[in-house]
């Protein structure tokens, strides 16, 4: 059971900052005295701001980031109340909440630029690992901490982490539950790139701008095209490249982009 009178004493808003900017949105998970670890009222605060996100037609790109020293803690472990005789059902909370939330991510329109900012453990790593580009500061360490308190990874972990750094290093994250920051984490391919903490906001909030000037259909396709390689035959990802370039092709971005090359003024 989910500690209901938790959720009574958290602020009913705040636990998320959605900031509005050119061409994207920093949404922040903002709760920093627990690391941004995830309550029920965390989870919901973040599905609306990304469903917001999403509708809005002059936003093009999310970049997610946290406050404090951390970037998300995984769920609240003060959240849970456990009662002598009745069995926790922990595939409640996965099912309601950080499986669409993690799904709705995947399948967003928009890109997902996470800016981590500090410790990303449990499902806060899995949910850095859900986004479309990773950014870390050097500060920054990724914990796969679900085995020290006797689970398993969750929130797609074990099928994002093995897929990035193969199956033996995902292995040992898994069991063993150490942390890796984030320069080892980049040279595994964990993630895009780690930078100086100083100018990590500075980093990621490039990657938004250049992904909000590059036509947004194709940045929606290519996240389309990547999902479905990883169950896909090399024949039947070779026809959905063909089905989807055609669905590119007839957007108007596309004509617009080549005529905007060809009509480029000619080099000195
Ligand atoms: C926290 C937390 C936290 C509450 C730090 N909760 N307060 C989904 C659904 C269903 C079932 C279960 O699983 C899941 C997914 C999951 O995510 S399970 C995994 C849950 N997360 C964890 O097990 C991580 C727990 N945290 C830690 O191991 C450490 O805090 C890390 C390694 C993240 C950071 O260590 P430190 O840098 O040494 O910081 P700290 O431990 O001192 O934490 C700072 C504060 O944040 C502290 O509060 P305090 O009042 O003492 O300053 C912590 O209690 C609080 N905090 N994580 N998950």
């Amino acid at each position: 059971m989910l500690n209901p009178d938790l959720e009574n004493e958290l602020p009913s808003q705040n636990n998320v900052l959605t900031l509005k900017q050119d061409g994207y949105r920093t949404i922040t998970l903002n709760r920093p005295e627990a690391l941004n670890a995830f309550t029920r009222q965390l989870h919901a605060e973040l599905i609306d701001a990304l469903r917001a996100a999403e509708a809005d037609d002059a936003c093009r790109a999310v970049l997610l980031t946290g406050t404090g020293r951390g970037f998300c803690a995984g769920q609240d472990l003060t959240e849970r109340v456990f009662v002598d005789g009745v069995a926790p059902d922990l595939s409640e909370n996965l099912v309601e909440r950080y499986n669409p939330l993690v799904s709705f991510i995947r399948s967003m329109r928009l890109p997902v630029v996470a800016a981590v900012n500090g410790v990303a453990a449990g499902a806060g790593a899995s949910l850095a690992l859900a986004c479309d580009i990773v950014v870390a500061g050097k500060s920054a360490k990724f914990i796969q901490s679900f085995s020290r308190i006797g689970l398993i990874p969750d929130s797609g972990g074990t099928w994002t982490l093995p897929r990035l750094v193969g199956d033996a290093r995902a292995r040992a994250m898994f069991m063993l539950a150490q942390s890796v920051d984030a320069g080892q984490a980049a040279e595994w391919g964990m993630i895009w790139r780690c930078v100086d903490d100083a100018v990590l906001m500075d980093e990621a909030s490039a990657v938004c701008r250049q992904l909000a000037s590059t036509p947004g259909a194709a940045i929606k396709l290519i996240k389309q095209a990547l999902d479905q390689a990883a169950t896909n035959s090399f024949e039947n990802q070779l026809a959905l490249e063909a089905e989807l370039q055609r669905e590119a092709g007839v957007h108007p971005e596309y004509r617009i982009s080549v005529e905007a090359f060809r009509n480029k003024p000619a080099k000195a």
